[in-house]
């Protein structure tokens, strides 16, 4: 028997609720207090939908923690080790955020309005309060808050002619990672090119309940010689992809170091930020490695080992139907996988070797090559 998940205020709503069910979810996780759906027809019917047509995804848990104030833009950076001097008004940046020991603490996408004005797109972490006690004992100038703003996603090759069907020619010219304030039917809000996938498409932070079903509806309506369809973050998608999960590839008690965000850290520009002193000093003790496994299999032990001795621990894994292999991320003790090649891991029919690779996988490197399309029926 599958349990049911009690579903209260607790976890909140969403404008595209009523929809998300009435397309048939199967399976919701709970992310940031609420629902998140991830499952409508199967993962591997999801995936290759999601990689051939467009899908709408109600992503409202990817909560707004909104800064306002003079010092706005002072408490964003005390949060995060990216330089955020130059950052544009419309510009959106994803970055770690780290606590004083250079843990991280989220993974958000940052967007900013103006100085005084940010908006971060969190992952599933509570946020808010920490930027609150850090605005509150650093005695900023920065009112944080959690608007009531929903993000819908428009995913997949034929996301960008599906919004360009509803907010206009417009939308084309929006550069990845940049948004722009759009109409919609009277209401201004902000449609950016962003997501928690690599095939392409939009992000739009719905502000208004009604408008959010209507809009839901318009895509769906607009889409249809598109294959419109309801989607969600895609396990498989995003492991090939080398998206990374907090709370799941990393938390609070790894560096963005440990978990290959080793880009999105300046930790020589001179800005004021809570970790940087930490980051440039800290050891980094594990590293999160991708594994590969060439053939099916069912992993029944997290653990990764080498000659019986645990070197660490699978975070994430999927089968990948496009490469026929299986893909595993694994935080690993650094000293322990230096200079290794492969590792062993337990499944179902008994241990087996897998290969260690860098993230994200690169699929040429494996000399893997991949399918093109969906494998006939
Ligand atoms: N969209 C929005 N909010 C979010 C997510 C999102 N909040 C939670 C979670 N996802 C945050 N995590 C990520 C992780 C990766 C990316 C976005 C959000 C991402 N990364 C690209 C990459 O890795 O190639 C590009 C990063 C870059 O170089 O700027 O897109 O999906 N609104």
């Amino acid at each position: 028997m599958c349990p049911e998940l009690s579903i209260s205020t607790r976890t909140r709503t969403t404008p595209f609720n009523s929809r998300v069910e009435a397309c048939g979810v199967k399976a919701y996780m709970v992310y940031n207090h609420m629902l998140l759906p991830v499952i409508y027809r199967s993962l591997e019917e999801d995936y290759w939908h999601l990689c051939e047509a467009v899908q709408v995804w109600d992503v409202s848990c990817q909560r707004q923690v909104e800064i306002r104030g003079t010092e706005a833009q002072q408490l964003v950076q005390l949060m995060t080790p990216r330089d955020l001097s130059n950052a544009q008004v419309g510009q959106c940046f994803y970055a770690p955020l780290c606590d004083e020991s250079g843990g991280m603490i989220n993974d958000p996408i940052l967007i900013k309005h103006s100085d005084n004005h940010w908006w971060l797109s969190i992952a599933d972490s509570d946020v808010k309060l920490w930027a609150k006690g850090l605005a509150t004992g650093f005695g900023l100038d920065a009112q944080v808050s959690e608007p009531d703003i929903w993000p819908l996603a428009v995913q997949g090759p034929k996301a960008e002619e599906l919004i360009s069907r509803v907010f206009g020619e417009e939308i084309r010219k929006i550069g990845f990672f940049r948004s722009r304030m759009l109409n919609y039917q009277g209401t201004k809000m902000l449609v950016a090119r962003s997501g928690w996938s690599k095939q392409g498409g939009f992000e739009i932070y719905v502000n208004d309940m009604e408008l959010g079903g209507q809009l839901w509806d318009e895509l769906f309506a607009k889409g249809e010689d598109l294959n419109v369809g309801p989607g969600s973050p895609n396990l498989i998608e995003r492991i090939e992809s080398g998206l990374l999960s907090f709370g799941g590839d990393m938390g609070y008690d790894t560096t963005p170091f440990e978990c290959g965000l080793d880009r999105y850290v300046s930790l020589d520009a001179d800005i004021k930020s809570l970790s940087l002193k930490a980051l440039k000093t800290r050891k980094p003790k594990t590293k999160l490695i991708g594994l590969v496994i060439d053939q099916q299999v069912k992993l029944i032990d997290r653990r990764v080992f080498s000659k019986g001795e645990i070197l660490g621990e699978i975070t994430s894994d999927s089968w990948s139907p496009r490469y026929s292999v299986h893909l595993v991320f694994a935080k690993c003790e650094l000293s322990l996988i230096a200079g290794r090649e492969h590792v062993e891991l337990i499944t179902s029919t008994g241990e087996i070797s897998a290969v260690i690779t860098e993230l994200p996988f690169d699929f040429n490197l494996l000399g893997l090559r991949g399918l093109k399309n969906r494998p006939g029926l």
